[in-house]
């Protein structure tokens, strides 16, 4: 148990908690807990970009669900996920300390050991000592288990969510195109098929196992455009590979309604007492397979985003059902920018017809640019925030952790999330007030002011070299760019306005302190 874990102070019913002792806290809970506390959902999309959605002017692309929500509530037109890619954005986020702070926190291999370590507070921790109940269910891709590749998946793992404050999880290792390829819940493989034992490894194939790259014959489902050629599951080449899982393998057609029933059944388990729910969906990440009644109308890419809308959906439907949505928090945001061609020959690009997934950004994840943050970020609370909001504030994820424990008066542990601020007012859109500066994670490192961006100099290569069709953003000299300027980020002004250069160096030079 973590030593904070019992920190009294929290609030009127974590000191009741104390003093009384969990039998009897439990009935007080119910009995005196009339769902004050809002709940609260994350609805964590996966590489979804800022133009992807309908509200934020996707024109192929139909996401009525999502635009009620927006509707519902206050949409972000200048919002910012911490890094362009997953691993390090979700660290930020569920720690409100920047990824680039810690040494391994790129993009994660299905067999990390845990990113987040055991003993730091995250905001499940924030919550659940504040007497929530907490879940995890949908992309995790932050390690599991105390040690990389040395993890037993035939049994319980020895770390995993439960160590991180979350009482309840199902979730995927990593993402969908990488092994191991199927639900753990709660530290254990779920639907666990003793009759195949299951091996991972992301070193070397396992003897006996086919691979994508040498038998295209079997990937029946999807072809790989680069990258993911080693184990073949469901059809489909992924990275890594591994041996076993039998009846556990997810079917990637049915991942979109496996989480959506998991949360529902969360919902509906927990309905009687205040729960912070983070729902990470697979959409729309590769490999994109959507279930067959998404399929046809737009391309994998587009029914991919009718799928996670489907998903919103029925999440929002559950709560109506259960009289929980007038004092639910939701918060519908993803975790990077774009990508279209991210490694699998599903013709996202042929089928892309005008539309454009980072909307008017340059660039798209993985890159320095807008296009790897900017973000769509919707937040909707029926009961306290009246609907039809459009806030242009700046701001940034790295601030849920400081906002969340701000809205239900938890007091945070010191040196707990260091990097985020309490900037409730302005999520729940009582106020637009710009976050003076944001910090922006690539294989670079930028500044943005609600005017101006900063590219930090940086030496690698102006494309991606691995695959994808994607600008870094790198360039050998400092890069400015007028915000204000439609035409994001095509004029550098670095040399024009030195001291604006300066002023934002300076920035991530204290930052970085
Ligand atoms: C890349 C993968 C890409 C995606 C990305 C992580 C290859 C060739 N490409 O390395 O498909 O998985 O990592 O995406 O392997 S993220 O959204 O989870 O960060
Ligand atoms: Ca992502």
């Amino acid at each position: 148990m973590k030593q904070y874990a019992l920190l009294a102070f929290l609030s009127p019913i974590a000191s009741l908690l104390a003093v009384t002792g969990p039998a009897q806290s439990e009935k007080l809970k119910t009995k005196t807990n009339p769902q004050k506390q809002p709940n609260v959902i994350f609805i964590y999309a996966d590489d979804l970009g800022y133009g992807d959605l309908e509200c934020y002017g996707a024109k192929n692309v139909q996401t009525p669900h999502v635009n009620q929500l927006a509707k519902s509530g206050v949409q972000f037109t200048n919002a910012h996920a911490t890094a362009a890619t997953s691993t390090p954005s979700r660290y930020s986020m569920l720690t409100g300390k920047y990824a680039w702070r810690v040494p391994g926190t790129g993009v994660a291999a299905g067999n990390a050991g845990m990113i987040i370590r055991p003993e730091t507070y995250t905001l499940a921790d924030v919550f659940k000592n504040s007497g929530y109940i907490t879940g995890a269910i949908g992309k995790w891709h932050l390690g599991l288990g105390d040690k990389s590749g040395m993890q037993d998946w035939n049994a319980p793992l020895p770390t995993a969510l439960g160590d991180l404050g979350f009482d309840y999880s199902y979730i995927m290792a990593a993402t969908a195109d990488r092994v191991p390829c199927v639900f753990i819940e709660n530290g254990k493989v779920a639907n666990y098929d003793p009759s195949a034992p299951i091996e991972v490894s992301y070193q070397k194939p396992f003897p006996g196992e086919p691979l994508g790259k040498d038998h295209p014959e079997l990937l029946y489902n999807m072809k790989h455009s680069h990258g993911h050629d080693m184990a073949i599951v469901n059809g489909i080449g992924r990275i890594g590979y591994m041996k076993g899982g039998g009846k556990a393998l997810w079917k990637d057609e049915n991942i979109a309604d496996s989480i959506t029933a998991h949360a529902i059944d969360f919902i509906d388990k927990y309905k009687n007492q205040p729960f912070f729910l983070y729902f990470a969906t697979n959409d729309v990440h590769v490999p994109r397979f959507p279930h067959e009644r998404f399929r046809g109308k737009m391309g994998v890419r587009g029914d991919a985003i009718a799928q996670f809308d489907w998903t919103v959906g029925q999440i929002i439907a559950a709560l109506d059902e259960r009289g929980l949505r007038e004092n639910t928090l939701i918060i519908l945001s993803s975790d990077n920018g774009p990508v279209v061609d991210d490694g699998y020959d599903d013709h996202a690009e042929e089928l892309l017809n005008g539309h454009s997934p980072a909307g008017p950004f340059r660039g798209n994840k993985y890159s320095a640019f807008e296009g790897g943050t900017a973000v769509p970020a919707i937040v909707s609370w029926p009961k306290e925030i009246p609907g039809s909001q459009i806030s242009d504030a700046l701001v940034s994820q790295i601030d849920w952790f400081a906002s969340m424990a701000a809205l239900i008066n938890a007091k945070l542990p010191k040196g707990s999330a260091p990097d985020s601020q309490n900037r409730l007012n302005t999520w729940l859109g009582k106020d637009q007030t710009d976050r003076p500066w944001i910090i922006e994670e690539s294989s670079t490192m930028s500044v943005r002011t609600k005017n101006w961006k900063y590219i930090e100099p940086n030496d690698g290569p102006a494309m991606i070299t691995w695959g994808p069709k994607v600008e870094t953003g790198n360039l050998k000299t400092p890069q400015l760019y007028d915000m204000r300027v439609r035409e994001y980020e095509k004029e550098n002004l670095a040399d024009q306005h030195p001291e604006i250069v300066y002023e934002m160096q300076n920035i991530l030079r204290r930052v970085r302190k």
